[in-house]
């Protein structure tokens, strides 16, 4: 089975809440406010690691979860840190988000590390709260909640060569006989349904990947043929080549070399821009010499005639491979347009409202947004301080003026995630 794609879910710890104490020791007249921050919750990092070759050990759509920091204790004392998780995948993979397909990471070189939740800070316990108006502050912090992301793992064909042409014009045939891959071979269209590896060795001894894709036609990149699917395990190859059919094929082989190519520049991604070599195909048949003759006459460029029959060109095109690919870098995953960033840019956009009030009922008011539910989550409303610093909270990023301004009257009810209370003006 060939698995080069998994969806799981990952969930990162929860910080540890502050703790509310006070020291009680036998010499000190009046103790002072001791309750220890909580620790930082387990973030979970994802590793490219060569050992692994597949996505298998996730085809069962696993959660991955991290541990929550501990809560912070008495005398000071800071709650334990959680361990963070790293997750072991193979080189090549890349990540995104399910939900908008935002990419987070691409694992392209061994070792590589990326960062996927961030485990949730811990709160902060009584000590810190005290000031010079508030000696016996009996607030703390809730720890601040872990993420949870569905992620997709892409795991991309690591070939340095990849066989590009229409159905049928052999590519199969040729890793047949250049590695030791074994491909399936007809004379149908569509024989290849998904790329095959083999590993081929030059006379000289270097060695690289060569993969036979799922032959292109007019149209690939809207989808049509095998479409898109296969368009993509192009991106990774360092060097294409390009194989064009010299044989009776009924098409004409400069048609098919433009064809071919305008499907790769519609496609994007710089595969357009990328390495070719040409090969003339099947030159072993009837009126292959003067089709390439004519193609030649076309196109001014360097091309390979071969044929898997007879052997002929065979070593050449091996060593031209080698060649090149001394010469050739790996290519990022972007469109070139398309900028990449290593830090986050913010624009007036992204800003979130603090907060969301909705009105279900007419006497209901419910209030919503990821802002003011983290700081109901962090604030520990056991207390009487910790409920005085929401209400102030509340009212000072002006809950309680859009309340008004919705109408509410005394004794409506105001709910704020598991929270309740009446509207008072
Ligand atoms: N005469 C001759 N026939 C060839 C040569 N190479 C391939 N063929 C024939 O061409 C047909 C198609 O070959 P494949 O290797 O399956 O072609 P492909 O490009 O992989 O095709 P798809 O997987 O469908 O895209 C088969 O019948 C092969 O025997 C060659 O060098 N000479
Ligand atoms: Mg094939």
């Amino acid at each position: 089975m060939f698995i080069d794609r998994a969806v799981i879910e990952v969930r990162s710890g929860k910080g540890g809440d502050g703790a509310i104490a006070f020291r009680r020791e036998k010499y000190v007249d009046k103790g002072g406010p001791s309750g220890g921050n909580g620790g930082r919750g387990a973030s979970i990092y994802f590793r490219a690691n060569s050992c692994i070759n597949t996505l298998f050990n996730f085809r069962h759509g696993i959660t991955i979860i991290g541990k929550d920091g501990e809560k912070g204790g008495t005398k000071l004392k800071y709650g334990k840190y959680a361990e963070d998780v790293y997750v072991d995948v193979p080189v090549g993979t890349v990540i995104y988000e399910e939900k908008d397909h935002k990419f987070i990471g691409d694992l392209n070189e061994d070792g590589k590390i990326v960062k996927v939740v961030k485990g949730g800070r811990g709160g902060k316990g009584n000590a810190c709260f005290k000031s010079s108006t508030n000696r016996v502050p009996r607030i703390a912090e809730n720890g601040e909640p872990g993420e949870t992301k569905r992620i997709i793992l892409e795991l991309k064909l690591l070939a340095d060569v990849g066989l590009v042409g229409f159905p049928s014009v052999g590519k199969s045939t040729l890793l047949s006989v250049v590695s030791a891959a074994r491909p399936e071979i007809a004379d149908y269209p569509f024989t290849t349904l998904i790329p095959n590896l083999g590993v081929v060795s030059s006379k000289g001894g270097e060695s690289f990947v060569m993969a036979d894709l799922p032959g292109l036609i007019k149209g690939a990149h809207l989808g049509k043929g095998l479409g898109l699917t296969f368009l993509r395990h192009i991106e990774r190859c360092r060097l294409i080549v390009h194989v064009i059919d010299m044989g009776f094929s009924g098409r004409d082989p400069y048609q098919d070399y433009l064809d071919i190519n305008n499907e790769l520049k519609q496609y994007g991604f710089g595969l357009s821009d990328r390495k070719q070599i040409l090969v003339a195909s099947k030159m072993d048949e009837e009126g292959a010499e003067e089709r390439l003759s004519e193609f030649k006459s076309k196109v001014n460029e360097e091309i390979i005639p071969i044929s898997a029959l007879t052997d002929d060109g065979i070593d050449l095109l091996i060593y031209k491979c080698v060649e090149l690919l001394k010469t050739l870098p790996f290519f990022p995953l972007y469109d070139s347009e398309e900028e990449i960033l290593d830090h986050k840019v913010y624009t007036l956009e992204d800003e979130e409202p603090e907060f969301y009030i909705k009105r279900p009922e007419s006497h209901l008011f419910v209030i919503t947004g990821d802002k003011i539910e983290k700081y109901y989550k962090m604030t520990n409303i056991s207390t009487d301080e910790g409920m005085m610093k929401l209400i102030t909270h509340l009212r000072k990023i002006g809950v309680d003026d859009e309340l008004a301004r919705m109408g509410a009257k005394d004794g409506d009810l105001v709910q704020l995630c598991d929270f309740e209370f009446e509207y008072f003006e």
